[in-house]
This record gives C-alpha cells, structure tokens and sequence, in this order.
C-alpha cells in the first residue's frame, strides 16, 4: 500500500497542480488531512482525483464553510467518524470540531467547551472501530489536529496522519506510528539572486520610498512539504518526507516574510498558478485576484 498524505493547503491551488507535476500516477490512496481551504475545494480534488485512486480526507479550521454532504467527485470520501476499506486497511477519523455544523453531534449542547466536544469526537470514533470490528494493526486513522490520548485506548493502532501545525514530524509511541504531514502550503518569498540580502535588509530599514522599488522585484514560490507512506504486507510502516522542488536558478529566498504580500509567483512556477495576490492577515493567509 503507498499512500500519498498531504495537509494544509489553505486554497492554494498551485501548490496541489505543483505537487501533482512531480508525483506519477503510483499511489493507491491520497490522504488528506485538513485545511483544504474552504472556496477552492473544487478545483483542488479536481487535480487530486487526476493521481486516479480513493481520496479519503477530513476537515480543518480552514473548511468551515464546506458542508459535510459536500462531494468532491468520484472516489472521494470524506472519513468523518465512519470507515472507508481500501486493499486490507481500514480509514476512519474525524473533522475538526465545530459546534452545530457536524450533523452527527446536532444533539451537544451549546455549552460544551471545545475539550468535551473533542473528548465526545474521541468516544465516537472508539465507538465505530470497536462496532465495525476493526484489526487495529490495519487501520489509519486521519483527523486534523493530532488528538491526544486515543493511543492508550487503542493501542498498537497502526497509523495517525494529521496536520495543522505546520511542521512535519514523525513519532512513535505505544506501538502505534504518528505522522503531521503539513503542510503543503508553504511560501517563501524570493528576490533576484543578484540581490544581496543585506542590501535588501538595508532598504527595508529605510523609509518605504526606498524600498518600494525592491518590493516590486519580489516574488514567491511553493516549499511546501507533503508524506510518501509505504506499508508492507506485514505492516512495517515506511515514511518519506518529499518538497515541493523550489530552486530556481536566479533566485535567492529572503527572510522577511511580510514582504511577500502581494507578491506574484516566479515565473518557472507561474505555470501552476493564477499568480493570485497573497494577503496576509492575522486569521490567516487569503488570496485575492491580481489587479
Ligand atoms: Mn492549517
């Protein structure tokens, strides 16, 4: 079983059509572990389903305005406190919380605090690999965030995939293997390589005038990350980290992050984008259209 696992896109489409650039069609499952970003689902499963095998995935904090009878297209499913069987592993999981929008938890009461509703995700999802029976040395479980305490009750579980906290990471603990596979989206801005950095340091100090023609030369690539997960016959779990490919002859990566606001793509990676401006704002990144 090779499984591709990837978190954390935030709407970015040309990360996905990047990813998807680089990666052949040898996958048996893509796993999606949140925050696909809430206004370009569509078009992201859309390249997702070209890699031609199941797509299981679960929400994030960034998909609050996808609805849980949403569909994505053929051999998409959404693993949310139900069970999906691919070759001899069972994937199950859940979305990340929010009170009143999940069907299945209607019936919670207002008041519960954002720790119970977890605890109650947690129950439930016990619940259903306990009544379908599940081996759970064959069985992933995806959610957002990594969710504490369910290896205790489940133990020798052979897989977590989660995301959220966007830095890859891989750990063992009580026979069971977890994984943050994010995140996909991840920028960084860049400057022609003839730049120096210090030079550029400089400007910025300086009032905006000065700079201002500097900002202009600034671009952006993708650096994201993302998992490539083999599973053998006997269940020995293998993982891989693998980058979005992001030197570029020419171009030199600069530190300062807020500079990258507004700033459009280069052009060797122009090809998977729509150069979309970058606004960042303190609840996050959002994409508005170029002028
Ligand atoms: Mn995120």
């Amino acid at each position: 079983m090779r499984i591709l696992a990837i978190s954390d896109i935030h709407n970015n489409v040309a990360c996905v059509r990047k990813l998807r650039s680089q990666e052949p069609n040898d996958f048996d499952v893509v796993v999606v572990a949140g925050d696909i970003g809430d206004y370009r689902a569509t078009e992201i499963f859309d390249v997702l389903r070209s890699f031609g095998c199941p797509i299981v995935y679960v929400y994030g904090n960034w998909d609050r305005k996808l609805a849980y009878s949403d569909t994505f297209g053929r051999n998409c499913h959404l693993i949310h406190l139900n069970v999906i069987k691919i070759g001899a592993l069972a994937f199950t999981g859940f979305s990340e919380f929010e009170r009143g929008r999940d069907p299945l938890m209607k019936p919670i009461a207002k008041n519960v605090t954002g720790t119970r509703y977890v605890q109650k995700y947690r129950d439930a999802l016990i619940d259903i690999i306990t009544r379908s029976g599940l081996d759970l040395r064959r069985t992933i479980v995806i959610t957002h965030q990594r969710t504490t305490r369910l290896g205790q009750r489940l133990p020798g579980l052979l897989l977590y995939l989660f995301g959220h906290i966007h830095t890859f990471n891989v750990s063992d603990s009580e026979g069971s293997k977890y994984v943050n596979v994010s995140a996909l989206d991840r920028i960084l801005p860049v400057m022609p390589a003839h730049r120096r950095h210090r030079a550029l340091r400089q400007a910025l100090i300086a009032e905006e005038r000065k700079w201002a023609p500097l900002i202009g030369e600034l671009r952006h690539v993708n650096a994201g990350n993302y998992a490539v997960i083999e599973i053998d016959a006997a269940g020995r779990v293998q993982v891989e980290c693998r980058l979005l490919h992001h030197a570029y002859d020419g171009w030199t990566v600069v530190q300062a992050l807020a500079l990258y606001v507004g700033a459009p793509l280069v052009p060797e990676e122009a090809i998977f984008g729509d150069n979309r401006r970058f606004v960042q704002s303190r609840t996050g990144t959002s994409r508005t259209k170029a002028p």
